[in-house]
């Protein structure tokens, strides 16, 4: 760490708001798989800003679409047309086979937009008693940090003392259909879960969860909302991670990998009666749907078809977790993932596993811990299989080490 690093670490600390914890590495520049930090040094990014940069950093594409898009028109209002949002509308309906488009900004944004249109088609399409619509949700759920959202999580760190909060949410155990199935009253409009946990560690539900859930939510009239703000666009080696189950969301929400990580672009999706509920002047924002955002989306979401880029996940991700399961280290308790979406969960005795974020920075890996114990890895979709092999490499030599 330099001294001009230090004042930037310093520097923050001073001003920011300490709601974060970061390794300590000031990064200055990314391309591709890798970063560099203010001194120079490079890192296989196994984080991709939370799995937004998945085309990789700064994809050379995306940037010539969002600067040529930026010098002809950046924001109007959805108080007047533009000529981006139709083909950003087209684009994403025809890739992700849906019927309806809300944009928006952040995930969390999106999240809210989805939970307010499903109470709104309970009351107006379902018969719902007005006031009385139930969002079912999961026990460990990660969906944003808003406050109509973290009401219903159930990490304390994500709601302690920001109460009061709204009721009408339900909380289950995730992966557990029969639970799903006693929870649904006549008043449930919504399931809202994540196909595969990610903050709480990479957690993938029993085979065949989905598709039970999918039958329950059919069977009894309740929209499925599928938060594919991290498992979407291609992260677990499938387009959306709805489709290693063979089911089909009512709602499915995406953000994220939505602008490759150059700007904030989240999109909620939906069959027509969901989103057909909303009419002029009760949901909105400045930003969402701008032409900006959509010249970069729409670039975001080519090149990721057109590189094959969800196929390389598929691939990169397989010889990954094959490589983890190799690695003999009495420090780890499971290595589990889909696609690029991966974690390595150590044993208590190991000690902490932002030790071994910290240990994989001096090798030239950036990797975070998540719940203690766990060490999350999600590199950029276009990885090769040299790079997954320098990385396992690394991780082999940082697992065997003894950090408790
Ligand atoms: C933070 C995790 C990742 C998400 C799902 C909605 C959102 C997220 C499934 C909200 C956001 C982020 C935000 C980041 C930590 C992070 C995260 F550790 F929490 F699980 F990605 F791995 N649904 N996830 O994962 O999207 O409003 O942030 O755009 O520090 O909050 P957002």
């Amino acid at each position: 760490m330099s001294s001009s690093d230090i004042d930037f670490i310093a520097t923050e600390a001073r001003f920011g708001a300490q709601n974060y914890a970061p390794i300590g590495v000031v990064l200055s520049r990314g391309e591709g798989v890798w970063v560099w930090d203010t001194e120079g040094n490079r890192y296989l990014d196994c984080l991709s800003a939370y799995s937004a940069v998945s085309q990789g950093h700064c994809h050379p594409k995306i940037l010539a679409a969002m600067v040529e898009q930026a010098h002809r028109l950046t924001l109007t209002s959805r108080a007047f047309h533009n000529d981006q949002l139709a083909l950003f509308y087209e684009e994403i309906a025809a890739l992700t086979g849906s019927h309806k488009v809300l944009p928006m900004n952040s995930g969390a944004e999106a999240v809210e937009s989805a939970i307010k249109s499903v109470r709104k088609w309970g009351y107006e399409v379902k018969g719902v008693p007005d006031g009385q619509a139930e969002i079912i949700v999961c026990a460990n759920n990660f969906h944003g940090r808003t406050l109509g959202i973290v009401g219903f999580s159930t990490d304390p760190e994500t709601h302690g003392h920001f109460g009061p909060f709204a009721p009408g949410f339900k909380i289950i155990p995730f992966g557990d259909a029969a639970a799903l199935e006693q929870a649904i009253t006549p008043n449930t409009v919504a399931f809202l879960v994540e196909p595969i946990q990610g903050e709480a560690g990479v957690v993938i539900p029993p085979a065949g969860y989905f598709t039970k859930v999918r039958e329950l939510c059919t069977a009894n009239n309740v929209m499925l909302v599928l938060d594919e703000i991290q498992t979407g666009l291609g992260r677990t080696g499938k387009l959306l991670a709805e489709q290693h189950e063979g089911i089909e969301a009512d709602v499915t929400l995406l953000g994220k990998a939505l602008s490759g990580g150059f700007y904030p672009v989240s999109a909620v999706l939906s069959n027509n009666d969901v989103l057909g509920t909303l009419r002029p002047g009760q949901h909105g924002s400045t930003f969402g749907g701008n032409p900006l955002a959509c010249a970069v989306a729409r670039a975001a979401m080519r090149v990721l078809v057109e590189e094959g880029m969800i196929e390389n996940a598929a691939r990169q991700g397989a010889r990954f977790l094959d490589g983890l399961k190799d690695i003999r280290a009495n420090t780890i308790r499971e290595v589990r993932g889909r696609g690029l979406m991966l974690a390595v969960e150590l044993h208590p005795e190991a000690g902490r596993a932002r030790r071994y974020c910290e240990a994989l920075q001096g090798k030239g890996i950036l990797a975070k811990d998540t719940h203690e114990q766990t060490i999350r890895i999600a590199p950029p979709l276009v990885i090769t299989s040299d790079q997954v092999d320098w990385a396992l490499e690394r991780l082999a030599t940082t697992l065997t080490q003894d950090f408790s």
